[in-house]
Parts: structure tokens; sequence; C-alpha cells
């Protein structure tokens, strides 16, 4: 195994990785590799990973569907604990996990470590959803006769997934999917392969069967539309972009299938004149230029009331200048680097685009630190007197860009904050109790905070957004296993007689 705890030096022979299908780890049959590379330092190369083919991934969705008969009649508990297992895996392997993390995808290091607790809490609360997985129990219109409903698991389900919660995220889909009897396809980002590769380890390890978890890295044509498209794979969940989304709406409602999404967002954090404008910069900067700006639900507007504009974006950017960019493993490093050059190309197409549209406050450079030369690095960029409409305010930029919009009053801020194609999450800096609770009743948005950033979801309350943010589907919380099981209502009659519903009733 490679290093993980720093960069390797470039002479380094990488390790290559493979697929894991039906329980053994094997070469794509196209004996093709990527390279997964460290974006804090290009150089440092941490593995070679399959580029798995459409025959891989229809062997990987035979091997789920194989496995589908056996543990879907598991008992729910016993497959709750196997997940008890991998969570308690999981802990004991967080600190391994989060530098390897770290490597392959930037976030410093404290961020890395709660993106593994959180895979870590949701494995355990799904653990315990083998126990529950709730179904009604109600009374029959008719005597002698019981009435029903119990949850089901669907079969294969295709999970797609990003390099930004490169472990939480994979665990959000794949432990609802699993606790609910469902087998899985797994095809993680192509930026973050080596993450999804130390975590079916340790889901091999925690005892799911052969076959019940398969992984097959590679590209989303050949391997992400084969899973869209099979018809052996009757459930989809996939985070990434609204573009990539709508495309895989349209190929999997072509069969039917169901499908969660979770796409992209536009977070604001409103500020009143009334606010303890020392939090909000705290909430605000942690939750605008934390893993860089790159979570969905990172805020990168700032709809704040005009009278206090001024002091809050100089606040912003007093602070904002003092966080150190650099490698996430690093003490002191409080940003680190983009997921790749094209994201730093992005980030830097949109900075142009705010010059045309308010005042570059700070910022606005791919950073040009000798040491920082090798990594995807990008400082963070504030702009102030931004228009509600303006394209840096209403496009996903997923970097560490914020936009600062003046409003004259509540009602203007409101009308602000709900004008965006997303609504994942919101939050409102307040004192006074009454405007809060008009924020949480009309804010648009999956996720409200209220005196907090737009960051933070605990896994166990449904997350997910409105509008394009998704398709109405929840991840996480009780809400999370709807996704992935069927209902079946049932009628026992035991009268002894032919009972009509609906006509012997009356
Ligand atoms: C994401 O960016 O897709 O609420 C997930 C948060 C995290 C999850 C973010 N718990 O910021």
């Amino acid at each position: 195994m490679t290093s993980t705890s720093g960069p390797t030096p470039a002479s380094d022979v990488p390790t290559t990785f493979r697929l894991f299908i039906a329980g053994a780890w094997v070469d794509g049959v196209a004996g093709e590799t990527f390279e997964s590379l460290n974006p804090a330092d290009r150089r440092d190369v941490i593995g070679r990973f399959q580029a798995g083919s459409a025959a891989d991934t229809a062997m990987a969705i035979k091997a789920a569907e194989t496995a589908f008969p056996s543990w879907r009649a598991t008992p729910a508990p016993k497959r709750g604990e196997i997940m008890y297992r991998f969570a308690e895996l999981m802990g004991r392997h967080k600190e391994r996990l989060a530098r390897a993390m770290t490597r392959e995808m930037g976030k410093v290091i404290a961020e890395a470590r709660g993106d593994v607790q959180e895979g870590i809490d949701i494995a355990y609360l799904m653990a315990g959803e083998g126990r529950r997985m709730f179904g009604d129990t109600v009374p029959s219109e008719l005597p002698d006769k019981w009435a029903m409903s119990i949850r089901q698991p669907i079969g294969v389900a295709g999970i797609i997934t990003p390099w930004n919660f490169p472990m939480a995220i994979p665990c959000w889909k794949m432990m609802p999917a699993l606790v609910t009897g469902n087998t899985v396809v797994f095809k993680p980002s192509s930026d973050t392969p080596h993450c999804a590769t130390l975590l079916v380890e340790l889901m091999a390890e925690a005892g799911f069967p052969p076959g019940t978890v398969n992984l097959v890295t590679g590209s989303g044509e050949a391997v992400g539309n084969t899973i869209v498209d099979s018809p052996d794979v009757p459930v989809i969940s996939f985070t990434g972009s609204s573009a990539t989304g709508k495309s895989i709406a349209e190929r999997a409602g072509r069969r039917l299938k169901r499908v969660s999404l979770e796409l992209g967002g536009k977070n604001g954090v409103v500020v009143l004149r009334d606010a303890d404008l020392e939090l909000a910069t705290d909430g605000i900067l942690w939750s605008a230029f934390g893993t860089t700006g790159q979570r969905c639900t990172a805020c990168s507007r700032v709809i704040v009331e005009r009278a206090v504009a001024d002091d809050l974006v100089k606040r912003l950017a007093d602070r904002a200048k003092t966080l150190k960019l650099g490698y996430g493993l690093d003490a002191g490093v409080d940003v680190g680097p983009l997921i790749n050059p094209g994201a730093v190309e992005k980030v830097g197409r949109y900075v142009e685009i705010g010059r045309g549209e308010g005042e570059l406050v700070i910022g606005g450079t791919a950073a040009g630190d000798a040491a920082l030369a090798h990594g995807n690095f990008f400082s963070p960029t504030i702009f102030s007197g931004i228009k509600p409409m303006d394209r840096i305010g209403q496009e996903e930029i997923f970097g560490p860009v914020l936009s600062v919009i003046p409003v004259d009053d509540f009602d203007a801020a409101i009308t602000a904050l709900n004008q965006t194609r997303y609504g994942l999450s919101a939050s409102i800096f307040t004192r006074d109790v009454n405007t809060a609770f008009r924020a949480m009743r009309d804010f648009e948005a999956g996720i409200v905070y209220v005196n907090a950033g737009t960051t933070g979801a605990e896994t166990h309350l449904p997350f997910g957004g409105w509008k394009e943010t998704g398709n109405g589907h929840r991840e996480a919380g009780h809400a999370a296993i709807e996704t992935y099981t069927e209902w079946k209502s049932i009628y026992v009659d035991f009268s002894g007689r032919l009972q009509r519903a609906q006509i012997d009733n009356q």
C-alpha cells in the first residue's frame, strides 16, 4: 500500500487497485487504468484504479442480482448487526481513513475526520433501523380483519457518488439500501476511487456477504450509464451536478426507475441588523470556505440588511485574509485545494464574471505561492455589492467564492433568498424570535439554520433540497428508507366469510 501520511515521492511506483465484484478483488476486463492524484500536489500519485467497462459493470450487476434473494431473506436485525460491525471498524480506522481522504480530495484533516464520522453516524443509525423499519398497523373497517403495511427491498441499487464527501455520501446511500435488504453496485467519483476502495475493504471485513456490495470504478459513460440503463437496477441514487442529475432522471425515467437525486445548491445566509455580527462572521466563513466551498451546502450568498452591510463585509474580509491555504495534513492549514485543475479554471471564470457584477473585496486568484504551485489552490474570494439576479449570485460555483448581496429589509431578504432555482440549505442570523420563526416558515429550502451557517446537517434528520436541488427524495434520517423500499399493504381476514370492503361496512 502507498503511504497515507503525505505526498509520496514521484519515483514511487503507485499501487494498482481493483474492482470488487461478487466478493473478490478483480482486474477490469479491458485492463485499463487511471490515476488518482493528490490535489494539493499533483506529483503525488495515490494509485492506479481500474477504468471499469460496461462489461465489468454488467458483471457487478449480475453479482448483486445473484446475492439479492438471500440478502433479502436475511432478517433485517442481522443485516443491521453487520452494519454495526462496519461502523465499529470505521471508528477503529478513522484516522487512517481521514488521512487518506485529505490526501486524495484535499479537505483539511479535521474536516476529513468529520466526513468519516458522518459515515459512522449513518452506519449506526441504519444498523438500528434494522430493528425498526416501521410500517403501519391500523384497524380494519371490517370485523375480524387485520390491516398492516410492511417495507420490502426493491432489488439492486445503483449508487453513484461525488468526491466532496467521499466516505459520508456513499455511506448515506449504501447503509439504508443494504439494511432494507437491497444489494448494491457502487460507482464512486473518478476523483476519489481510493476512498471508495478503503470503504469497501472495511465493508467486506465487516461481513457483508459476497455480491451484496460491488465496487466498479471508472467513467460515468462506461460505468454510470450502464448502471442507469440496466433493466436489472431498479433504484438509483445520485449526488452531483444538476446537469448529470437531469440526464440520469431522463434515462432512468424511460424505465420508470426509482431515482433519488441530490444536486446543486446556492445556499444563502441572511444577516439582519440585530444579528450578532461576530457570530455571523464565524458561521459564514465556516460555511463559505470550509471544504474550500465544495459542499452542496456551502454558503455562497450572504444577504445582508444594508444598515450593517459594510461592517459585515469588513469583518468577513479581515478574517478571510487570515485563512491559511495549504496541504490539509499540515498543521495550521484552514483551506485545502480544489479538487482538480478544471475546478480552478471554473472558479477563475466565475471570478471574471463577478468582476463585472460587483466589487472584488479579497482573493480572486489561483494561489501563486511557490509552495502551492503543484496543487489546485484558489484563494478565498469575496465580492460585495452583488444584486440578487447577478450570475455569481445565481449559479453554483462550487469553490471559495462568496457574494454579498445588500438589501433594504427583512422582506427583501426573504425575496432574495428564495430567488434561486435551488433550495438546499439556508440560514438566518437574528436575535428576534419572531423574525426567526418567519424565516423558518418562509425560506424555500430543505434545511434551515437559525444563528448558524448553512453546513453541518446531522445524519438523523432528512437531508435534501427543494426545487432543482433534487427530485423530492431525501437522504439520511428515517426518510432515507423511503428511497430503498417498496410498500406492501397486507389485509388478513380471519372471519371465515367473504367480507367486502366499502360494501359490507355501510
Ligand atoms: C454535501 O455537500 O453534499 O451539511 C453534503 C453538511 C454535511 C453534508 C454535506 N453534513 O454540510
